[in-house]
């Protein structure tokens, strides 16, 4: 018996004995980060389990929009948005939050903003909600009906100084994520985070409820074989986006052309890229000058972990990472993935003359 493997199979690395592992490394943590992830671990939990039971609600619900207990059925993404919203309050952690679906950003009530608690003597008091959450609850929500894989994605940020939250803690560059993720309902359930210190896939086990590390140090292949980009828009896009296509499909020298693939779902596109390598682009075309998506809450997640794995993630103009954003919602362009692909558009961007 290979006693190395089997000790391996029976030390179950949580997320949340991984995060406290990490933070132990940092004399000055208190545990606060850990316990605002445990909670939106749990939000990811619930759905999960709503997700799988998406088709099976339909069906209950079918002789009008009521399930079994005669209580209106909320849409799914609805229901998500709530779930975290009251994870991320009771976590007595978190202080701002942005989600995709409210109009403006919530402030967490004062008597939920945890305590103060003294620390040492220098520093007195420390108030215990120093977290700012921008998250998308369920991304690709359009794809549930026929069963494709779709996520929740978010990011953290802490306040700059003080207590009270205002709308510039999240109206930052994604630089200044202190940790982002995002949560895969595919064929398993799938956490992949960083809290600045790489990226690290963890699965479901239905059976324990719980997250195991199984995908420990995710690198991004420094080249890939895949592009992956919404193709019904080409007749709208800029000239090197146009180009890279052609190129992937038609390459000069010899070179293999690339495949497409594109689900149409940010975050299985995204997991993908990081797992296989490649490009995953929404750029920017005549209709949308700003592409579709949403720089704080899918943008700036997705870029932090890519650059996390040694890949990069550029808006057509400058590294995704750096952008200010001024409202919000704001939208970007993204190209984001292997670290020689996405220099390959930066390049014809740069010869373009665009930037
Ligand atoms: P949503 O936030 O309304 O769900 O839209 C975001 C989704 C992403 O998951 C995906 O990358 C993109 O929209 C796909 O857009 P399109 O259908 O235009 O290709
Ligand atoms: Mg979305």
């Amino acid at each position: 018996m290979d006693h190395a493997a089997d000790a391996q199979r029976t030390d179950l690395m949580t997320l949340t004995r991984f995060v406290l592992n990490e933070q132990s490394k940092h004399p000055e943590a208190r545990g606060d980060l850990t316990i605002l992830l445990s909670h939106i671990v749990l939000g990811c939990k619930f759905v999960c389990a709503a997700v799988n039971k998406a088709g099976l609600a339909k069906l209950i619900g079918l002789a009008g929009d009521t399930n079994i207990q005669g209580e209106e059925q909320k849409k799914l993404d609805v229901l998500s948005n709530e779930v975290f919203i009251k994870a991320l309050c009771s976590s007595g952690r978190a202080n701002v939050l942005v989600s995709e679906e409210n109009e403006t950003e919530i402030y967490v009530e004062t008597s939920r903003r945890g305590r103060f608690a003294p620390i040492n003597i220098s520093q007195y008091y420390h108030f215990l909600s120093r977290y700012c959450v921008v998250f998308d609850p369920l991304d690709g929500s359009s794809n549930i009906d026929c069963g494709v894989s779709i996520g929740t994605i978010f990011g953290i940020y802490m306040l700059k100084d003080g207590k009270a939250g205002v709308v510039s803690d999240v109206l930052r560059p994604g630089k200044e994520m202190v940790a982002a993720g995002y949560c895969l309902y595919g064929s398993s359930c799938m956490l992949v985070l960083s809290i600045g210190n790489g990226v690290h896939g963890f699965t479901l086990d239905p059976a324990l409820g719980e997250f195991i590390l199984t995908h420990p140090v995710m690198r991004v292949p420094r080249k890939g074989k895949i592009y992956s980009v919404n193709e019904g828009n080409a007749k709208h896009w800029d000239e090197p986006t146009k180009k890279y296509v052609e190129i992937a499909k038609f390459p000069t020298g010899g070179s293999v052309p690339k495949s497409l693939r594109y689900i149409g779902s940010m975050v299985a596109d995204v997991h993908r890229t990081l797992l296989y390598g490649g490009i995953f682009m929404y750029p920017a075309d005549k209709k949308s000058p700003n592409g579709k998506l949403r720089l704080l809450y899918e943008v700036f997640p997705m870029a932090y972990l890519v650059e996390q794995a040694g890949g990069q993630a550029f808006t057509g103009k400058e590294r995704a990472l750096d952008v200010v954003p001024k409202k919000i919602h704001e939208r970007s362009p993204i190209f984001l993935g292997s670290f020689e692909d996405v220099e390959e558009i930066k390049s014809l961007y740069h010869a373009s003359g665009l930037l």
